[in-house]
């Protein structure tokens, strides 16, 4: 059986989600495939002890509903993981999204179909209706950026007798942890937040640390009513706040440079960030993340944090993030990681000194001993930006597939559509403010703006969207442009495909800024969708046409 639909979304995250409302709003047919057997991306496999939001509660939650911001009342500054999820329920439910919505549907294959201008999709594992091929009209991939978890496997891996957890695939059964030996190996964002909650339990807790991390406190507290009620009396406000922001989050860096304040004031504006800000910390001056003697004054003032958090001074010199500056690899925001090393039944291995060799029946060996384990959790995150885009094999014009298209890294024209891939459209990919902002904020901008063009291409019978390959290359080439006035090329992390052995060295992330897209984005439509070629030649089929 074929299900025919306007428009087919991979992904039933908080943008799939969006773009499901939003589309079907537009009074367009949806229907939203989804690899897992629930809403909720990222949020639904990410299920860790500690796992949370760090973006503030109030920014990261829908715009597009002034009665859904009223009703729902958040707990915290920054929401847990099973806080969001049932947020996300409530919106499903709130608006009838689960309707359209086929779980434990893997895409594996989307072609196509020049001469229908059709999209023609398959899946694995089946849906629930039993539909294993869909065509649409307009294909969009809301797959997430750090949705393909990284397959850490070590030597002797499957001679292990205790249990391996990776943290991005969190069993949804309870995972005892209580009185267990645990390790976790890697100390980005889920080791950072999962080492504090899991030292509570453990008899014993081993951090393994490749490179150490530089992290902001997330000064979470209980949402009061007072918090609650201004919140809410201003979201509006909020949210423009929020748009004219260059991270989606807020905050507006002081305009002054760094270097150029005077010791004690800069010293006091880090203090006030460092109590406050968490991720937004990043933005206390201008050019923390474009010069280098700024940036050292950050590095240094969070260096000297994490000292007043660490009691051995032995401990503390490994903890101490050095040789790249803060923000090039994405800092994390946590609540306790550093003090949890003082704890009697915490250690941490750095494996950059003694590596991991193997694992054993026992635990783990490294160069300098074997350390026995009843779990081992892999927090080593992610093949970001374009591990889920490139998992299903994707075929536009010509037979080009978009591995092929991309095999030297990925391009696209505004993060949004890609020469020779007609009709399909991208969410907060690559090429857009994407992880360089707030994703959720980031995801309703883009299908706002999508939703426009639809409906411009729909009154104009408009049936293929293809963005041009000079448009293309000349969006490459800014976000190159804008990346070189950053520091992020300085240092190897995932924003530049450097977590993954093989993988293009291509910065991916559009670093212009939230509201520096957007203005982009408002003066492509203003020109009539500059840009992007827009056909009324080719006829629309239907699937019942064969
Ligand atoms: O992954 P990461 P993550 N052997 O890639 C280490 C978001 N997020 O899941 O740096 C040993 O940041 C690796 O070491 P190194 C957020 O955007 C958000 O923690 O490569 N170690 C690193 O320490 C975040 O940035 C929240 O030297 C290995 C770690 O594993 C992103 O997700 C919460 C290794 C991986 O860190 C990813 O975070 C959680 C190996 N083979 C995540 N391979 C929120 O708060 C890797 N490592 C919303």
């Amino acid at each position: 059986m074929i299900a025919q639909v306007d428009a087919v979304v991979i992904g039933a995250g908080f943008a799939g989600l969006r773009a499901l409302y939003t589309l079907r709003s537009m009074g367009m047919s949806v229907a939203v495939l989804e690899a897992g057997d629930d809403v909720g991306g990222v949020w639904h496999f990410n299920r860790y002890p500690g796992a949370r939001c760090d973006v503030e509660s109030f920014d990261y939650s829908y715009r597009f509903s002034p009665e859904l911001e009223q009703e729902w009342r958040w707990s915290e500054r920054y929401a847990t993981q099973p806080e969001i999820l049932r947020y996300v329920s409530h919106v499903v439910d709130r608006f009838d999204l689960r309707r359209d919505i086929t779980f434990n549907a893997q895409v594996t294959r989307a072609t196509y179909d020049e001469t229908r201008a059709l999209w023609d999709i398959e899946v694995d594992g089946g849906g629930n209706e039993g539909a294993r091929r869909w065509q649409a009209g307009k294909l969009i991939l809301a797959v997430g950026q750090l949705s393909t978890p990284k397959d850490t496997v070590y030597p002797g891996q499957e001679t292990f007798g205790g249990r391996i957890i990776y943290s991005a695939k969190w069993p949804k059964d309870d995972v005892e942890l209580a009185g267990k030996r645990v390790a976790i190996i890697g100390t980005g964002s889920s080791g950072v937040q999962m080492t504090p909650v899991i030292a509570q339990v453990a008899s014993h807790l081993s951090v393994f640390q490749r490179t150490a991390n530089f992290s902001i406190p997330a000064a979470n507290a209980p949402m009061s009513d007072e918090e609650d009620r201004t919140g809410k009396a201003n979201y509006r406000e909020r949210r423009e706040a929020a748009r004219n922001s260059p991270s989606g989050l807020g905050f507006v860096p002081d305009t002054r440079s760094a270097i150029d304040v005077p010791e004690a004031e800069r010293q006091a504006a880090y203090e006030t960030a460092w109590n406050r800000l968490g991720f937004g910390f990043a933005l206390t001056f201008k050019d923390i993340l474009l010069d280098e003697r700024s940036n050292e004054t950050a590095s240094e003032f969070i260096r000297s944090k994490i000292a007043e958090q660490v009691d051995d001074p032995a401990v503390l010199e490994k903890l101490t993030p050095r040789g790249f500056p803060f923000g090039t690899r994405r800092p994390s925001v946590d609540s306790g990681y550093f003090p949890a090393f003082n704890r009697a039944n915490v250690d941490l291995v750095d494996i950059s000194e003694t590596p991991i060799e193997a694992l054993t029946p026992l635990g783990i060996r490294t160069s300098a001993a074997e350390i026995p384990f009843d779990v081992i959790i892999y927090a080593t995150g992610f093949d970001a930006f374009t591990g889920s885009l490139l998992k299903p094999e994707i075929t536009g014009r010509g037979g080009l597939t978009l591995r092929e298209k991309w095999s030297a890294g990925p391009t696209s024209y505004l993060g949004l559509g890609v020469h020779g891939f007609p009709n399909m459209f991208i969410i907060v990919g690559p090429g857009s403010p994407s992880l360089l902002s707030n994703v959720l904020l980031s995801s309703e901008e883009q299908i706002d703006w999508l939703a426009a063009l639809f409906e411009f291409a729909r009154s104009r019978g408009i049936t293929e969207i293809e963005v041009t390959a000079e448009a293309e290359r000349d969006w490459v080439a800014h976000v190159n442009e804008r990346a070189e006035e950053t520091l992020y090329l300085k240092t190897p992390s995932y924003y530049l495909g450097a977590e993954m052995p093989g993988k293009p060295r291509v910065f991916m992330p559009y670093s212009g800024g939230v509201r520096g897209y957007r203005r982009i984005l408002e003066k492509t439509a203003a020109k009539g969708y500059e840009g992007f070629m827009l056909d009324t030649a080719v006829q629309q089929a239907n699937a019942g046409d064969d």
